[in-house]
């Protein structure tokens, strides 16, 4: 019963290392000071450390540092997003398991964590590199009331509250490189994917994958992957708390897919063009089966690139890979 389980930690977290009354929690749920016990032990397999005193009742001694969902609901302030997690310590990919869930009915707002992802994916099956324990590896199951035509733009919704959420949560300043790409001193630190079940006219799910390079020091990437990709603690010196910025992220992204469903991409635009590094700047774009170089004018209201070619003519770009 985890409703049990999660009562137990959180008064052990409110405690803040001072005794927690196994006896109290026995009664408020009516069962016995040995469940209570139980649950304890439960907890320590999810790597906490627990502490007894006799007479006194149970205390925290250490919290393991895992995605799992009592992590990341002890800072969740969203009404939906996170509201149900499901957890692995290891899996394919997140994306999967988020497209299963929601074809499986999953509500709006279902996230999938895994420690550890084994066949990770970017955009067009690309591999995403995805160690064990030190990144956010995440994919969000969302019903949003937007149009199919407007779901790609939920790429930008992400980024934009993914770059907020590092910053809140970090100090870090990242800039964000049309369409899903989160830099730090020009390294990526974060990818978006972003998917859809829809009918012609409506969208049934969005399932939003995000990959965040967090507690990685140098040796955990593949040797290929150091020029071009960095980690929060590469760029901080420090760990960071990946369950805190997780919930951060969550927050911001109900906020603002909010902001998108009530009000059109206009104010979403202007957040996305303040983090953005590729506006006024000379990018090649690469496409499947052409290579086009100009100068990036901004996206429009429809999240599409504009890039101004050397006859001076304007040209969107709805898919690619920038080259600054
Ligand atoms: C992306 O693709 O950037 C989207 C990545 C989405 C990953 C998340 S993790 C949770 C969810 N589950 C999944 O299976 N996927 C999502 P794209 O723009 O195509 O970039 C892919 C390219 O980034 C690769 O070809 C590599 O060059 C590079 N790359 C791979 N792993 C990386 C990493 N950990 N950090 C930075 N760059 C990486």
């Amino acid at each position: 019963n985890s409703t049990v389980k999660n009562e137990l930690l959180k008064r052990l977290f409110e405690a803040k290392g001072e005794p927690v009354s196994g006896q109290e929690i026995a009664d408020h749920f009516g069962l016995s000071r040995t469940a209570i016990w139980k649950y304890v032990k439960d907890l320590e397999k999810d790597g906490f450390e627990i502490g007894t005193i006799r007479k006194k009742g149970y205390y925290l001694i250490a919290s393991p540092d895992r995605v799992n969902e009592a992590n990341v609901q002890k800072h969740l302030t969203t009404k939906r997003y996170g509201r149900r997690i499901h957890y692995f310590d290891t899996c394919g990919s997140t994306q999967v398991i988020g497209h299963d869930e929601a074809q499986n009915g999953a509500p709006d707002g279902t996230v999938i964590l895994s420690e550890e992802q084994t066949s990770g994916k970017g955009r067009m099956s690309r591999p995403w590199s995805s160690v064990g324990g030190k990144g956010i590896w995440m994919s969000i199951v969302l019903r949003p009331s937007l149009t199919p035509q407007q779901a790609p733009q939920m790429t930008l919704v992400a980024a934009v509250s993914v770059t907020r959420a590092i910053q809140e949560v970090t100090g870090i300043e990242p800039d964000i490189k049309w369409p899903n790409d989160i830099l730090v001193g020009g390294k990526k630190v974060t990818g978006i994917l972003t998917e859809l079940q829809a009918d012609p006219d409506r969208v049934k799910a969005i399932i939003i994958g995000i990959g965040i390079n967090v507690n990685q020091v140098e040796t955990d990437f593949p040797e290929e992957l150091n020029p071009i990709a960095t980690s929060l603690r590469q760029v901080l010196g420090k760990p960071v708390d990946r369950a805190e910025l997780i919930a951060k992220i969550l927050s911001f992204l109900e906020l603002f897919t909010g902001l998108y469903e009530k009000h059109g991409f206009g104010p979403i635009k202007l957040l996305w063009e303040s983090y953005s590094n590729t506006t006024g700047k000379q990018v090649r774009a690469v496409m499947l089966n052409e290579t086009i170089v100009g100068t990036a004018m901004g996206i429009s209201d429809e999240g599409v690139l504009e890039l101004k070619l050397a006859d001076g003519s304007i040209r969107g770009i709805y898919s690619a890979d920038i080259e600054l």
